[in-house]
């Protein structure tokens, strides 16, 4: 056992008898009630997901374990000489919800590195693609075909099956698929955009470090990779690449099959897709509005409201729950303010002026419930600044990210056994009646 799979035995031992007692005692309180709107609605608000990795405030955004943003970055142990954790550290945290010392961190990264190496055919697989699929397409594909190496499926195809102690394998499935998820995105990127040159693993490096390696990326995108991948980790358990792994995992699918359905739903334009749109908007604005002449409030207003009117969302603004600008994209903002040659970087430029004017323009169309922007509305313009300027390639960069927060529900999902997922449909006539009824 290393010291991070004895701290999560140990807090999971702690956990079960409060979630028992809940099961057994209290199964019929009452915490929600559920209207026609909601069932119509796409289930919105409706409290039915247990989850103690990360909770949503509305106003405040995203707490993970307890810790903003910002406390979560002060209080875990950076990489060495950067002023980032390193992701590992960061999953010691998510976890078990403890801080982990500097020997911990160290044990976790030794110990994806025995983890990360990638079966040869899942390469292939991914190779046998047309070049031009998306590489959502590819990525999702790519951890598809690691199944076969699943080991909670082969425990529970062992006859030995036992719930008390499933947990493990989904631990062991999910530690091998945060620390192999990196090297797969890594050889996608090289496939498609370097003409399939590819970079060996640095076994000396952190996961962040390591892919900025593998990519062919500066000593500085070290730092945005551990950042970015920290922060698309988790959003509590409703939005749609979380609830798809956990329902998916519910049925006792591994963790392979269930995370390559969770980037599945990543991969939509409502959620993570939405922040390789907002490039390709900004780049048509351009485009279209400021040839030979500098971007302006009054050029953004006209093309924002250019694409309310032809029936489009602003990609990057708006929220599910957030009800007040996302902090992952304060992060992000500030992270460019901080860095001197990107605070004047003239794409960064432009989205703070679209900051400036887009929740007005989306407060005076009156539909959007949230006007302020949520994370995909910066992340772009770090990864183009860099040189990723492959826009498509952005929503893999999230999905390697979500994993950590996935892959550490679904270790919980097991633990604490969390029933098969399998809400009640109605018809149109039963809705009609009732709401005659009133
Ligand atoms: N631009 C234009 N219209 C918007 C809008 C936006 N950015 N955000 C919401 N609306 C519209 C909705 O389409 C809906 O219109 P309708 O009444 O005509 O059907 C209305 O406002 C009410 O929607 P809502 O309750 O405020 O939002 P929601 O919970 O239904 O949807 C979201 C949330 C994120 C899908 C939506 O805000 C959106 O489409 N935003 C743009 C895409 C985006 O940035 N997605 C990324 C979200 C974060 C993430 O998951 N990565």
């Amino acid at each position: 056992m290393t010291q991070l799979k004895d701290k999560l035995s140990e807090k999971i031992q702690a956990h079960r008898p409060r979630t028992a007692r809940l099961t057994k005692e209290f199964a019929d309180i009452v915490i929600d009630k559920v209207d026609i709107g909601q069932c119509m609605g796409g289930a919105r608000d409706i409290k039915c997901l247990v989850t103690d990795i990360s909770s949503l405030d509305p106003q405040e955004g995203i707490r993970f374990r307890g810790k903003t943003i910002p406390e979560t970055f002060a209080a875990l142990p950076k990489a060495a000489g950067s002023a980032y954790p390193t992701v590992e550290s960061f999953w010691y945290f998510l976890l078990t919800g403890e801080v982990p010392t500097q020997a911990q961190v160290d044990e976790v990264v030794a110990q994806w590195k025995t983890r990360q190496s990638v079966p040869p055919y899942v390469f292939d697989v991914i190779r046998t693609l047309p070049r031009d699929s998306h590489p959502m397409a590819m990525l999702s594909i790519g951890i598809l075909a690691l199944q076969r190496d699943s080991k909670f499926a082969a425990y529970y195809n062992s006859g030995k099956f036992n719930k008390t102690n499933a947990w493990e394998q989904v631990y062991e499935d999910a530690s091998d698929l945060v620390a192999r998820i990196p090297v797969i995105a890594a050889f996608i990127y090289n496939l498609k955009y370097r003409d399939d040159k590819q970079i060996a693993i640095d076994p000396k490096l952190d996961m962040g470090a390591n892919f900025a390696h593998m990519i062919g990326q500066s000593e500085e995108y070290k730092d945005v990779a551990r950042m970015y991948f920290i922060l698309h980790s988790d959003h509590e358990s409703g939005n749609v690449s979380a609830h798809t792994t956990h329902l998916v995992h519910s049925a006792l699918s591994d963790p392979y099959y269930a995370y390559s359905a969770g980037l599945s739903g990543l991969a939509g334009p409502l959620h993570g897709l939405a922040n390789q749109e907002v490039l390709s908007w900004t780049m048509k604005f351009q485009e279209k509005y400021c040839k030979g002449v500098e971007p302006t409030k009054e050029l953004i207003t006209k093309a924002l409201w250019d694409t309310l009117n032809s029936g489009q969302v602003i990609p990057g603004y708006g929220h599910a729950v957030l009800r007040k600008t996302d902090p992952r994209y304060m992060s992000q903002r500030e992270f460019c303010l901080k860095t001197p040659g990107l605070k004047d970087d003239p794409l960064f430029k432009l989205v703070s002026m679209i900051f400036e004017v887009a929740p007005g323009v989306l407060s005076e169309h009156g539909h959007t419930k949230n006007p302020w922007p949520n994370v995909d509305a910066q992340s772009g313009v770090i990864q183009w600044y860099y040189g990723v300027k492959h826009w498509d390639f952005y929503t893999v960069l999230f999905g390697v990210g979500r994993a950590l927060g996935c892959m550490a529900n679904i270790t919980w999902d097991r633990a604490l056994g969390y029933a098969l997922e399998r809400p009640k449909s109605v018809t149109t006539d039963m809705l009609e009646k009732w709401a005659a009824e009133g």
